[in-house]
């Protein structure tokens, strides 16, 4: 019985393989350890937590999760888990979920409402610029800045950042940030040359409501997870026994 079960594995971990040759090679950039994309782990899968439910997909805030709340054990005060973006997505990645993605503009005001309606300063999205190794190989993708975002939950572009959306009724990238021109600005690099690589969704913090910026990915924040179609399948295939 042994080789339906090793070959997917096996494609799987080449997969995941690549993908974290991808991360590491960026995240390195910070001059930290080389970190790697998270497995799946079956049983989170199973347990995730189904907080609301959008498109045929769940999500859930970090900072409604008990797991995502350390508390203090001489006041028992409660402090909301704050993560930079590759531990924001594998947090979610071992419940078979992602940092959130963006595609359509319903699922934006559903995300945007929702962090109104909580007053929550920011999270972090699944949101990545392509500029790693590989990128530059990507005529499509140049200039970067315009073209070379996108969501790695599910690896599919974004739409050009310099305008609208098609279909859209208003552009989601900020008008103004650090440095008061619209987003994406890759404003930090000009401060300490750490790009701006990972997309946030920001409440008004630069006066500008509540509206995606890039941002270096170091900064921590909490964050939305979203089912993960691929990760889904995957654990269900190799885990039949389990209800996920
Ligand atoms: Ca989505
Ligand atoms: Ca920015």
């Amino acid at each position: 019985m042994g080789t339906h079960i090793l070959s997917p594995l096996f494609r799987m971990k080449f997969a995941v393989a690549l993908l974290a040759a991808l991360a590491a090679t960026v995240l390195a950039q910070d001059g930290s350890q080389p970190r790697l994309l998270a497995l799946p782990i079956p049983q989170l899968c199973a347990s995730r937590p189904k907080q609301w439910q959008f498109g045929g997909h769940n999500y859930f805030f970090s900072w409604d999760q008990d797991k995502f709340i350390d508390v203090d054990p001489q006041t028992g005060a409660r402090n909301g888990q704050k993560v930079d973006w590759l531990a924001a997505r594998n947090r979610c990645r071992e419940h078979c979920m992602d940092a959130v993605g963006i595609e359509t503009e319903a699922e934006n005001k559903m995300i945007f409402d929702f962090i109104r309606n909580r007053n929550i300063t920011y999270i972090w999205t699944s949101g990545r610029l392509c500029d790693f190794t590989g990128c530059d190989e990507r005529e499509d993708l140049k200039p970067i800045n315009v073209f070379g975002w996108f969501w790695s939950n599910t690896n599919t572009k974004m739409a050009p950042t310099n305008s609208t959306p098609p279909g859209w009724s208003s552009q989601p990238w900020s008008s103004k940030g650090h440095t008061g021109g619209p987003q994406p600005d890759n404003a930090e690099f000009d401060i300490n040359q750490t790009s701006e690589s990972c997309m946030g969704v920001l409440n008004n913090i630069y006066q500008d409501g509540i509206a995606w910026h890039d941002i270096a990915c170091y900064h921590k924040k909490p964050f939305i997870c979203e089912d993960s179609d691929a990760l889904l399948d995957y654990v269900r295939q190799e885990n039949r026994d389990l209800n996920i």
